[in-house]
Order: structure tokens, then C-alpha cells, then sequence
């Protein structure tokens, strides 16, 4: 199959504080992973990122901080480039839209611009600061919200009510810096035509029939209010110089100059590399396919802003998609420095190893809704799903190894009906994972991959070789040669959440990194018989309440009355009457048959026993359960609900489940053996 050429970008970060979880849920991570994935499909992938360096993000963080922006932007993007470094982030360049080349690149966009008379010369009045000798940008406006009356209101916005504001609607108005109250003076900018643009716009948009519909929705509401003139030069120091006569104490707003980053830090990695043309072939060339990652705040500056400038400058490729993410809180809430809630990336890596983290967010990515990072998930995570599962199938495999077959590979003899239907899984294993992460379901082949582990465990279980090793050495010998395949299987899969651990896991083989190209032949038997592996080595250390305390009581700030009333607890329904309950015919089932349902990520269908007779039920549980692991349970269900036909199969019944605000899931298990049938109430 031909190698397709893949660019991926992250959004840039502002360079004016450390990323937070928030942000790495956002658009890093995912990014990382399907940049991780689509170099093991053997293709030709670029994944840039860098600082977001200008702007009046930076030059308030300055006067906050009582420093320059240059300062600023040097503390936190070294911070952030080691902190996305130690993450394992595998970005091909992380640059800085300080650096010449990019100053270089975004002059020459936007004089090109200017010159085809494409960008048009308006007045604007605006406030002027007196005493700093300055017009002052939205953000360094303070002063009563005229909707609120909230007297601590920004320029640009109402934190209090969320209107959203101009420094001229602003009441008794004031100056950030000294607190004067600034004039109204007028100014002049050059503003880019978007609205000319956007019938080419609206084709681009609504031709992506897989778009995400949050993305697609968000576009049509900016085309149904139509798009309009935006000024794309500010009155402001820090920033790019406008390169254009009579603007010279102007620089181009940061949002038009920081997508170009993207293009200027492709540039920097084509001089690096000592090929200097080569960007082009990323960002000239139709045959490559752009992914932009970001979140969802930031949709319209790469599906309308960034696409017409593109458009209007013409020869550069448009995003083939932008799989924007919804946000990722804390603990229930924002993330908020000022409030004192959450955890920056760098902090976080101080206390834990990057794999169960990016696991952690990878298992809980908000790509279809809001989602939260939980301390206690993350320990369970950790302790149940990567030691318990993948560390425990791993070490048993090799530590068996180590022991009864000298640290070698044995020799499959004979092979059972199980041994051939793990191999058969095994070969398609990969492919599964593959269709959910060229979709962009990242989480849900983060999923697929842990199915991997669990499966293993199973077959592990099933085949018995404690026993086997004494009434049948043939047998234990091929069990344990699968165990070691399939672990080797996990060394590759599991490379784009766990890239740490894969390599331990490729050590603990003996075999050499992972290789460009290898995801394809991920689930053959390829381990040569004889060759020697090396001794088991714990691969997830277990996280104890211990360790987690003085991490709440630091960044969860626990005593605040806030968390004490847990907004996450759904309230209370109207009170019924115990008549109304009776209606309700909740009973014990055993499940006699469970399987997935073929093109539906989400559902099983169970087959459960209530007596003498059978019931078919259709549940939503595949993401939580393994099949084969309910199959002989006694399970809760609402046993007189009205029939419904799910993907195409009838529905007898509702599976009961707790499930809470963090999308965990856990059915119901009588707690001592019980016939079915048995009534619940
Ligand atoms: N720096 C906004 C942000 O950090 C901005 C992204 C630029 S992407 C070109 O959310
Ligand atoms: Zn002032």
C-alpha cells in the first residue's frame, strides 16, 4: 500500500503559564497518539507544535508577574518543551514564534496579502491610556459589566455573567496598568474580508462528511451570523512588526500570525534537516493529509480564519479534519490557577511516571462531551487497569518463562481449539484498534488495546499451564510461546499510550524498538524458538491512598466549601409512592450468553435466564465489560420494561448499572448466590 504523507499540528500553546492536564487532554495527547499510530502504519508523518509567543496573553502574564514579556515567554516555553518531553511527547519539531524564521514567514504572508489589495485600511476609535502612551488592547480594560454590573469586568468579556464585552460598553472604564480612565481616540487597522470568503468557506466546511458534528455545528453558526471584517492588526508593542508603510507602530494580531506558526516551525525542521524545500511538500501539496488538533475553543481560528487566509493567499493545503476536543476539568470543575485548582503538567511528572497519566487522559479523552480528570481514577487506572491487567499478564508470561523454560522462547507443538482462536484474535486485534483510531476514536481504541490485556489473561487462565507444565509439557510449551507472541503483540499496540512501557516491554524480549511499519504484522507469531528473554520487571508500581493525600490537599484545595457540596451528585427525583415501586419488576438473572455486537462499539447483547424462561437484552456495557467475563454471572435487570429494538435485535429488558458523573460503570452483583428469578425490591 502506498505510504500516505500525514501532518499533524497541536495547537500552540501561549507561552505564559505551564500546561495543565486540561490542556494536554485537549490537544496534545491525542495528537501524540495518532502521530505515535500512524508512524507505526509505516507512514510519513510530521507532528510540529510550539510556543504561541506573542499576544496580550503574554504581556499580562508579564505585568503580572512584574517581569518582560521576553522573560515570560523563556520561562514557560523551556518549562512546557521539557514538561511535553517528559511526557513523551513525539512532536518532529517544537519551535517558537519568537525565533526570526517565523517573524520571517508571517511578514511575508501578510504583505502578500496586502499587496493583492486583499486586506482593507479602516478607522476604529479606541481607548487610549494617557499616562502609559498607549491604546489599549480588550484585555487591559477593567470596569463595571453594563449588563451585571459586576464592577471587576474585563474589556473582552464578563467572567461573572459571560456576556461578552468591548472596552466602549465597558461602565467607568480603567486603565489595567494605572488605573486611570483612559480616552477615546482613533486609530486605524487593516482588516481581513472574511465575509467575501465565505461561500468558498462553507463548501470546504460542509464537504467533510466525517467531521465531528460539534465542529461542523460550531462553523454554521459563525456562517448563519455571517462572517465580517476582523481587524488583523492591534495597536501594541509585543508582537511581529506590520510590514506595511504607515503601521509601523502596529503589530499583526496574534491569531493571524500564530497559525502561521504551524508553517514557520515546518520550515525550521526542513532547515534542520538540512532540506530546506521540503516544508512544501507538507504544506503544498494536495496529497497530504493535515490533521489539526486543538480544542474546542479554538474551532474558528482553524476552520474559518486560518482556511481563508489560506484561501486567500492560495497554494496551501486546508485541514483534511480537526478533531477538536470538548474540555477536560478537574476534580468537577475548571481548571483555575487563580482558584487554586488543578495540576500543571510539570507538576504532575514530579510525582508519577508519564505512562499512567497518559493513560489515565487517554481512557477519558472528551471527544464527544466535557470529562474529568479524578485522582481516584487515576489510581484505579493505574492499580487495576495497567498493573492489574497489562503489567500482571506480562509479568506472569515471562516471569513463567523465566522459570520453566530457561529464559527462552519454547516451541508451539500442538495447538488446541483455544490456542487457534487466540491466534486468530491476535491477527485481528490491530486492525480493530486501527478503524477506531482513523476515525478518531482515540479513547475507544485506547479501550480496544486494554481488550487486548484482558483477553490475554483470560486465555492465560483458560489454558492452565501450572498444570499443563506437569500433564502436558507439549501444551504448557505452546501456551506460554502464544503468551510471549502476545506479549510482544502488546509491545507494539500498546506503543502510541504507553510508549515508556513498550520499550520496557520490547527489553524484556530482547528485541529492539519498535520499528516505523510494524503495526501490521503486530499480531503474528514472529518470536524466534530459542531466543532468550530477560528476567520480569514490575512495570506499574501500585499507587497507594498514601501517596495521593498530600496531592489533593495541594491542588484540589478540599476545604473550600465549594467541593464540600459535590455538584457532581444528581439530585434527588420527585418522591413515589411504594404502589408505584411495586409496578417495577426488578429481577435476577443469570447470564447464559454474552457477546459483542458486530459495527457497535458500545453494546453487548446478553442472552440471561429468569427462571424458565430466556430473555434477550441489548446493553450499553461493552465499553465496561468483557464478554466472556459476564457469562455464568447472576446480574440486576428491569425485567417488565417495554420491548425496543436496538441495532436491529429486540430488547427484553434493561441491564441495571451505577453508573457516576465520571462515566464509570458497574453493574449490579447479588452479593451471595441467588436463583434467578429472584425478585429485587
Ligand atoms: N495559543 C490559544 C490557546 O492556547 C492559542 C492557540 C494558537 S494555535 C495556532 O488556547
Ligand atoms: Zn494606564
Amino acid at each position: 500500500m502506498k505510504k500516505r504523507r500525514i501532518l499533524i499540528t497541536s495547537a500552540l500553546p501561549y507561552a505564559n503559564s505551564n500546561q495543565h492536564l486540561g490542556n494536554v487532554a485537549g490537544a496534545y495527547l491525542p495528537a501524540d497518539i495518532y502521530a505515535r499510530y500512524q508512524r507505526l502504519k509505516g507512514n510519513e508523518v510530521l507532528y510540529i507544535c510550539g510556543s504561541d509567543e506573542h499576544g496580550v496573553p503574554v504581556t499580562i502574564s508579564a505585568m503580572n508577574e512584574k517581569t518582560t514579556p521576553k522573560a515570560i515567554i523563556d520561562k514557560y516555553h523551556f518549562e512546557n518543551k521539557e514538561a511535553f518531553e517528559k511526557l513523551g511527547m513525539s512532536f518532529d519539531n517544537y519551535s517558537r514564534t519568537s525565533l526570526p524564521i517565523h517573524h520571517q514567514t508571517a511578514q511575508e504572508f501578510f504583505l502578500d496579502l496586502y499587496n493583492k489589495g486583499i486586506l482593507i485600511e479602516k478607522k476604529d476609535k479606541q481607548l487610549f491610556c494617557v499616562k502609559d502612551n498607549m491604546f489599549l488592547p480588550d484585555r487591559y480594560v477593567e470596569g463595571t459589566c453594563p449588563y451585571c454590573q459586576n464592577p471587576d469586568a474585563r474589556g473582552d468579556q464578563c467572567e461573572k455573567c459571560g456576556n461578552i464585552l468591548t472596552p466602549e460598553t465597558i461602565v467607568n472604564p480603567k486603565c489595567k496598568i494605572c488605573g486611570s480612565t483612559p480616552e477615546v481616540r482613533e486609530t486605524k487597522h487593516l482588516f481581513f474580508p472574511f465575509g467575501k470568503y465565505q461561500k468558498e468557506l462553507e463548501e470546504y466546511v460542509f464537504s467533510k462528511k466525517d467531521w465531528k458534528e460539534n465542529v461542523i455545528q460550531y462553523c454554521q453558526g459563525w456562517f448563519k451570523a455571517g462572517l465580517e471584517d476582523r481587524a488583523v492588526t492591534r495597536d501594541m508593542e509585543w508582537g511581529i512588526k506590520v510590514p506595511v508603510p504607515g503601521y509601523e507602530n502596529k503589530v499583526i494580531y496574534v491569531w493571524i500570525e500564530a497559525v502561521l506558526g504551524y508553517v514557520s516551525a515546518t520550515k525550521e525542521w526542513a532547515l534542520n534537516n538540512n532540506q530546506p524545500d521540503k516544508w512544501k511538500e507538507f504544506w503544498c501539496n494536495e496529497e497530504t493529509e493535515y490533521y489539526a488538533f486543538i480544542g474546542k475553543d479554538n474551532i474558528v481560528f482553524h476552520c474559518i480564519i486560518m482556511p481563508a487566509m489560506f484561501i486567500a493567499r492560495g497554494g496551501f493545503i486546508l485541514p483534511k479534519n480537526v478533531p477538536a476536543n470538548e474540555f477536560f476539568n478537574f476534580e468537577g470543575k475548571k481548571f483555575s490557577k487563580s482558584r487554586n485548582w488543578g495540576i500543571s503538567l510539570k507538576e504532575f511528572l514530579e510525582h508519577f511516571p508519564p505512562d499512567p497519566l497518559r493513560y489515565t487522559i487517554a481512557i477519558n479523552l472528551p471527544e464527544t462531551h466535557d470529562t474529568d480528570f479524578y485522582w481516584s481514577d487515576f489510581q484505579a487506572r493505574n492499580n487495576n487497569e495497567l498493573a492489574d491487567i497489562l503489567g500482571n499478564f506480562v509479568n506472569r508470561t515471562i516471569s513463567f518463562a523465566n522459570n520453566y523454560f530457561n529464559s527462552t522462547v519454547p516451541e508451539r507443538k500442538t495447538i488446541s481449539a483455544l490456542d487457534s482462536e487466540i491466534i486468530d484474535y491476535m491477527k485481528i486485534a490491530p486492525k480493530r484498534i486501527e478503524d477506531l483510531f482513523e476515525k478518531f476514536k482515540i479513547r475507544d481504541g485506547v479501550i480496544e488495546i486494554m481488550n487486548v490485556a484482558r483477553k490475554a489473561n483470560k486465555y492465560f487462565n483458560d489454558s492452565e499451564p501450572w498444570k499443563t507444565r506437569k500433564e502436558n509439557p507439549d501444551q504448557c510449551a505452546t501456551t506460554i510461546n502464544i503468551c510471549l507472541e502476545i506479549v510482544r503483540l502488546l509491545s507494539i499496540i500498546t506503543e502510541p499510550i504507553l510508549p515508556f512501557t513498550a520499550e520496557k516491554i520490547r527489553k524484556l524480549l530482547n528485541l529492539p524498538k519498535t520499528e516505523p511499519g510494524s503495526w501490521d504484522t503486530a499480531g503474528e507469531l514472529q518470536l524466534a524458538y530459542g531466543s532468550t528473554i530477560n528476567k520480569a520487571e514490575i512495570l506499574f508500581t501500585k499507587i497507594e491512598d498514601e501517596m495521593l493525600k498530600p496531592l489533593i490537599l495541594k491542588y484540589s484545595n478540599p476545604n473550600s466549601e465549594e467541593t464540600k457540596s459535590n455538584s457532581k451528585i444528581e439530585p434527588i427525583k420527585e418522591t413515589i409512592t411504594i404502589d408505584e415501586f411495586k409496578n417495577v419488576d426488578i429481577r435476577v438473572v443469570k447470564v447464559l450468553e454474552c457477546e459483542k455486537i458486530p459495527k457497535s462499539t458500545k453494546l453487548l447483547k446478553l442472552k440471561v435466564k429468569l427462571g424458565n424462561e430466556e430473555k434477550t437484552i441489548v446493553a450499553g456495557i461493552a465499553q465496561h465489560y468483557e464478554p466472556e467475563n459476564l457469562i455464568g454471572k447472576s446480574i440486576v435487570i428491569l425485567a417488565n420494561l417495554e420491548h425496543a429494538k436496538l441495532m436491529g435485535i429486540e430488547s427484553q429488558g434493561m441491564v441495571l448499572a451505577a453508573k457516576d458523573s465520571n462515566g464509570n460503570l458497574s453493574l449490579l452483583f447479588p452479593d451471595k448466590e441467588i436463583s434467578d428469578g429472584s425478585i429485587v425490591g
